[in-house]
């Protein structure tokens, strides 16, 4: 039996091809750069549920919460600008054990996930366990907001939150939580799940700091909107230092008066 694509899987697969395309166009997405997992469960439908393994891979640590979960995975080593051509030879659908210590690829093309795997399943599980509504993570090298990261001056939440805030009002009325910073780490650790696992509970988009962003959610565009929206101000902010300038930036007050009138849960 092969896995059936039923309107809400093909849906959903619809919605990384666009993103994933989006990634690569803005130029977050080099060579095999970034990754994505989505909880697929509630679209799969029964008659993908006892799909046979085309392979199986251990998990580096116990996800007893994520026990029978089914997940749309980007492959390792897949390219970005692919995964937006055909998102099934460049990914994959995998179904977590019952145990939750491993898991199956149940995607006929049996491509292996990202090598992030570990870190977006041990964020995906801890979600669960808190019973959190994210059921997404989506991990891309957007250049301006690296190019923040290697400022010793920004490295600071405060600092660098105010900053992006004030170079335009939209910046705090989309991501009102702001954009943690994760200190530097090996990329496809655990360590670096566990570093980014306690930002989270502050803020749905993190820097890792020289290497890329990680964003969560329930839904991917509405996560990319994140990534896209403070990266519009990393420009605008490294437009004016381009010429010659330090952009004046929103004022404390201008910024607090976007509260009320958009209605922003802090
Ligand atoms: O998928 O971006 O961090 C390649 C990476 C690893
Ligand atoms: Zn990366």
């Amino acid at each position: 039996m092969k896995l059936s694509i039923n309107n809400k899987l093909q849906a959903q697969l619809d919605e990384v091809a666009e993103i994933a395309g989006y990634l690569w166009e803005k130029g977050w997405a080099e060579r095999n750069a970034g990754n994505i997992s989505i909880n697929v469960s509630e679209f799969i439908g029964d008659e993908n549920r006892n799909l046979s393994a085309q392979s199986k891979y251990p998990l580096p640590r116990n996800m007893k919460e994520l026990a029978g979960d089914f997940f749309f995975v980007t492959g390792t080593g897949k390219r970005m600008r692919d995964v937006a051509k055909c998102p099934l030879s460049n990914g994959s659908i995998v179904r977590v054990s019952q145990d939750g210590d491993s898991y199956d690829v149940i995607s006929e093309e049996n491509v292996k996930p990202t090598s992030e795997l570990a870190s977006h399943f041990s964020i995906l599980a801890s979600f669960k366990k808190k019973g959190s509504n994210n059921r997404l993570v989506l991990h891309t090298h957007p250049t301006d907001l690296i190019a923040m990261s290697h400022i010793p001056e920004l490295k600071n939440e405060k600092a660098l939150n105010e900053l992006l805030w004030g170079m335009h009002p939209e910046t705090f009325i989309v991501v009102p939580r702001g954009i943690g910073l994760v200190p530097y780490e090996v990329p496809g650790t655990l360590a670096i799940a566990d570093l980014t696992l306690p930002t989270l509970d502050r803020h749905d988009i993190v820097i890792w700091e020289k290497h890329g962003v990680f964003a969560v959610g329930e839904n991917l565009t509405d996560t990319f909107d994140l990534i896209d929206t403070l990266s519009k101000s990393a420009q605008i902010y490294a437009f004016a230092r381009t010429c010659g300038y330090t952009p004046e930036g929103l004022t404390k007050e201008q910024i607090q008066g976007l509260i009320e009138p958009f209605g922003i849960k802090l």
